[in-house]
């Protein structure tokens, strides 16, 4: 009875680029309350639920005060007096009265910001760290466990002004402990700016913390991380693996169907020529994890690579399948991927986001949980990923607290679970 949502209050608030996002405020009847804040992406898939923004003058347009709006009139009249620890009745209520297929009318970042925000003052209610209360509330295929974080260093693409064409280049720490994988992680970052500085390399970092030289090509940018993992102490693959987001969406040229490599003077890809990149790649490098290496919408080039690649690398649709059932179902189905990327708010409730890693677990596909280039202080995704017990997070550098405060939380779970 004691933990009824009492009252709900959203504002706007900024996120890590200087952009508004929504942060709302949950608080039940036993008096818990929580505020939770919702990230926001750079290079986002056209099949993602939308993102409500103002338009006008505002802040360039970016504005979200009807999304704010939305909360403060629209969903919590609504809500007001449901059982949170009912939290499927809770999202879908506010389903309903969207009433729309992609969030468009409320707006998704207005339903997760309630959503994210009823999760973590439930948890408050129940005196448990927030990745039990998760277990609690819902049904997960796999124990809870800490995932393995893959570590953007290396930022490209839309994220840094495509100074590679990659969006990410990462190191996978697989240790086993998280906090001996956040201590490998911070002291390759190290080296790794150590390196750039020696090639007389800027070592400004981008949108999600990592350095963003310009580099000569994909290549080079693996063999950095892989000279950077030895100097640290590291044997490369066995103790830190690499990854890498290629965001191809981004590359895709819907006239010609190639990709188009623009950082590289406009090397331009089929199909079978990206296919055959991929390849040196996976013999050259230990690359266990690749992103998005095809356009969203090529279906072909995903049912007809992945075989191929999948000895050596998981093959994660982050774009391609934007943590929607529907999308996953027919990747499942027709075996066009091996992971999925999840990202809450592609989607914009907590249930649809669970239900997504439980189609992938029940499917023996790997779940990796991700942070958006846009990111806030909540840290909600360290837990959901411990909950879930995702074999990945992706959280981005070791640097820009935005990220960092992920790694410190899950090495703050780290210690919750040998209690
Ligand atoms: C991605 C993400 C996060 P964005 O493509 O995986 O790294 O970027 O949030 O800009 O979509
Ligand atoms: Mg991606």
């Amino acid at each position: 009875m004691r933990s009824r949502i009492k009252s709900i209050l959203a504002r706007e608030i900024l996120d890590s680029r200087g952009n508004p996002t929504v942060a709302c405020r949950v608080t039940l009847t036993s008096g818990a309350s929580a505020e939770a804040k919702v990230p926001s992406g750079a290079s986002t898939g056209i099949y993602e639920a939308l993102e409500l923004r103002d338009g006008g003058k505002r802040y360039g347009g970016q504005g979200v005060q009807k999304a704010v709006a939305n909360i403060n009139k629209e969903i919590s009249p609504v809500l007001l007096g449901m059982e949170s620890a009912r939290h499927e009745e809770i999202d879908d209520v506010m389903k309903e009265l969207d009433g729309t297929p992609n969030k468009s009318k409320l707006g998704a970042n207005a339903l997760l910001a309630v959503s994210l925000g009823t999760a973590q003052a439930l948890a408050i209610h129940r005196r448990l760290p927030l990745w039990k209360s998760l277990r609690q509330t819902f049904n997960f295929v796999k124990p809870a466990a800490l995932p393995i974080p893959t570590m953007n260093v290396l930022n490209g693409g839309a994220h840094a002004d495509w100074v590679l064409d990659v969006q990410e280049c990462m190191i996978v720490p697989r240790q086993r402990r998280m906090a001996e994988r956040v201590r490998a992680g911070a002291e390759v970052f190290h080296v790794l700016k150590k390196l750039l500085k020696e090639r007389g390399a800027v070592t400004s970092v981008g949108d999600e913390g990592g350095f963003a030289p310009r580099l000569e090509n994909v290549e080079a940018a693996f063999d950095l991380l892989v000279a950077a993992i030895k100097k640290a102490g590291y044997k490369p693959g066995k103790e830190v693996a690499l990854a890498t987001d290629v965001a191809a969406s981004e590359l895709y040229d819907h006239k010609t169907k190639t990709y188009i490599f623009r950082a590289e003077n406009n090397r331009e890809f089929t199909v079978a020529a990206l296919l055959e990149r991929y390849q040196t790649w996976q013999e050259k490098y230990p690359l266990i994890f690749i992103e998005d290496p095809f356009d969203q919408d090529d279906w072909a080039a995903w049912k007809k690579c992945v075989p191929v690649l999948k000895k050596k690398s998981i093959l994660v649709g982050d774009d391609f399948f934007v943590t929607n059932v529907k999308r996953l179902e027919r990747g499942i189905q027709e075996k066009a991927a091996t992971a999925i990327l999840i990202k809450l708010n592609q989607i914009g409730t907590v249930s649809e986001t669970v239900d997504a890693i439980a189609m992938a677990h029940h499917a023996k596909f790997a779940v990796a949980v991700s942070h958006r280039s846009g990111e806030t202080a909540d840290t909600f995704i360290a837990d959901l990923a411990t909950a879930c017990g995702a074999e990945y997070i992706k959280t981005g550098s070791l640097s820009r607290s935005e990220r960092v405060e992920k790694y410190n939380r899950l090495m703050e779970i780290e210690r919750e679970m040998e209690r």
